[in-house]
């Protein structure tokens, strides 16, 4: 006889969170560290970062050729970004549910892009934060930001 399969317990597992530079401009990087704290995960790494060409190049891989990549990269050349690795039992969609739709203003109220982004009417979308969607992202993305950790 084979037994009913447990509810399943999310893994522990880890994600790359971005206060992007709007987020640090509007000094909006303890309101999202507050809110991940405030959700239960824990925060492994926090570093202030400006960002480069080279590392914007590998995380945006994805993006190359669209019509928002230049824009996207010049918008997060333009100041300092707070870089989090978070840990948590399924932190990585969780942290996508704190974050929201990525476009602000269809963002639901109660996320971080709902409650605080909107649509400032440029070419990108300035919409506070990033966090990775896969296992193979935040792993991939955690190497780009976090070389060693
Ligand atoms: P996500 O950040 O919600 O995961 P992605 O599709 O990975 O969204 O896009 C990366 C970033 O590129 C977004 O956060 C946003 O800043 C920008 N972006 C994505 N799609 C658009 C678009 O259609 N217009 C303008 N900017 C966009």
């Amino acid at each position: 006889t084979t037994l009913p399969a447990e509810p399943s317990t999310p893994a522990v597992e880890r994600t790359l969170v971005l206060v992007k530079p709007d987020g640090v401009r509007r000094g909006l990087s303890g309101e999202v560290l507050r809110r991940i704290e405030a959700k239960g995960y824990t925060l492994v790494a926090v570093e202030l970062k400006q960002a480069t060409t080279e590392l914007l190049a590998a995380h945006y891989a994805e993006h190359e050729g669209k019509p928002f990549y230049q824009p996207l990269v010049d918008f997060m050349l333009s100041g300092p970004t707070l870089a989090v690795v978070a840990e948590g039992q399924g932190v990585i969609p969780g942290f996508r549910s704190l974050a929201g739709a990525t476009n602000p203003t269809e963002a639901a109220p109660g996320t971080i892009r709902g409650d605080l982004g909107r649509d400032w009417g440029l070419k990108v979308q300035q919409n506070l934060v990033h966090g990775s969607d896969s296992t193979e992202s935040a792993a991939r993305e955690i190497g780009l930001w976090f070389p060693g950790l």
